[in-house]
C-alpha cells in the first residue's frame, strides 16, 4: 500500500498536471510580455458578446419555429465562444506541456518551466461550438437530422482526436497519427456540406445563402488544421501568439461573419426556411408554444 501510494504522483503525471499554475499562467499572458497573445483572447470576448446581444436583438421578431432553432444554434456558438476564451483568457485552459523527442520545440521553455505553451481549451471548446454551425448550417440547407447529426459526432470526434493530438507528449509518430485521424474526420464534414448540403441547399432554395456561408465554412475550417501544423504544436514555424490570432481571426470569420450573414438573412422569414407552426413538435399535430 505504501508503495503504491508513493508511487500515484508519477502514475498521475500526464499533460494537464504538470507545470505552472493557472494564476502563473494568466501572469504570464497578462503580465505586460504577452500583450499580442492577450488581446488574441480578449478581442474574442468581446466579439462574442457583441454576435449575441446581435443576435439577441436582431432576433426578436422571429416567430417561425424553424427560424428559431436556427437562430438558436447560431447564438449557441458565440454563448460556447465567450466561454472559452474566458477559460484562455483565466489561464484555466491553458496549460505549459513538454513536447516529445524530436519534435522541433522539445526543450523549449515557457514562463520558467520546461515545454510551450498550449491552449489546449480551443480544441476542447470546438467539441461544443462546432456542432452548433453544423446544425445552423444543415437547417438553413434544409437537410435531414440523419445527416445533420452525422456532421455532428464528426466534428466532436475531429474535436476530440485534435486535443489528442495536442496534449500527446509521448510520442511525436503518435501525436501526427491522432492529426491524421482528426483530418479524415475533417473531410466527412467537408463531403457532406459540399455535396449532400449544396445539392439540398438547391432543391430547397436557400442556394444563394448556402453558397456563400460553404465558401467560408469550408475555406476557414481548413486554416485550423494548417495552423496547427505551423504552429508550436505541429512543425514550429510559427510562434504562440501568431497561432493564437490565426486561430481568433479564423474563429471571427468562421463563427461571427457566418451568423451575422445567417441572421440577416432568416430575420426576413423567407419560405425557404420557415417550416410552419407546428415544425419541431413532440406531439403530432400540436402547436409549438410562443413562450
Ligand atoms: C485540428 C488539428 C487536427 C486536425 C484537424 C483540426 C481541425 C480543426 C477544425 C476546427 C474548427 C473550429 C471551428 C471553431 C469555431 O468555433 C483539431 C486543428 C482537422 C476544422 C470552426
Amino acid at each position: 500500500m505504501q508503495s503504491l501510494i508513493a508511487s500515484a504522483p508519477a502514475v498521475g503525471a500526464h499533460a494537464l498536471q504538470t507545470g505552472p499554475t493557472d494564476a502563473e499562467l494568466f501572469e504570464y499572458v497578462f503580465g505586460g510580455g504577452n500583450t499580442l497573445l492577450a488581446l488574441s483572447f480578449v478581442v474574442n470576448i468581446a466579439l462574442a458578446g457583441l454576435t449575441i446581444l446581435g443576435i439577441v436583438y436582431l432576433g426578436r421578431s422571429l416567430t417561425d419555429p424553424r427560424s428559431k432553432a436556427i437562430a438558436t444554434a447560431l447564438l449557441l456558438i458565440s454563448v460556447v465562444s465567450i466561454s472559452s476564451y474566458t477559460g484562455l483568457t483565466s489561464g484555466l485552459t491553458l496549460s505549459v506541456i513538454e513536447m516529445p523527442a524530436g519534435h522541433p520545440a522539445a526543450g523549449a521553455t515557457t514562463a520558467g518551466e520546461s515545454g510551450v505553451l498550449v491552449m489546449w481549451g480551443r480544441y476542447l471548446t470546438w467539441t461544443f461550438s462546432t456542432p452548433f454551425i453544423l446544425i445552423a448550417l444543415g437547417l438553413i440547407a434544409g437537410s435531414n437530422w440523419t445527416k445533420i447529426l452525422t456532421t455532428c459526432a464528426f466534428t466532436i470526434a475531429m474535436c476530440v482526436t485534435g486535443l489528442a493530438a495536442a496534449l500527446t507528449t509521448s510520442s511525436l509518430v503518435l501525436r501526427w497519427w491522432w492529426f491524421v485521424l482528426s483530418s479524415t474526420f475533417f473531410l466527412v464534414i467537408v463531403y457532406v456540406i459540399l455535396v449532400d448540403w449544396t445539392a439540398e441547399a438547391e432543391r430547397t432554395g436557400t442556394s444563394d445563402l448556402f453558397r456563400t456561408l460553404k465558401l467560408l465554412t469550408v475555406v476557414g475550417w481548413f486554416g485550423y488544421p494548417i495552423l496547427w501544423a505551423l504552429g508550436v504544436e505541429g512543425i514550429a514555424i510559427l510562434d504562440v501568439a501568431i497561432t493564437s490570432w490565426g486561430y481568433s481571426i479564423l474563429d471571427v470569420i468562421t463563427k461571427y461573419v457566418v451568423t451575422f450573414l445567417a441572421l440577416s438573412y432568416i430575420v426576413d422569414e423567407p419560405e425557404s426556411i420557415t417550416g410552419g407552426s407546428d415544425y419541431g413538435a413532440t406531439l403530432p399535430g400540436s402547436r409549438v408554444s410562443d413562450d
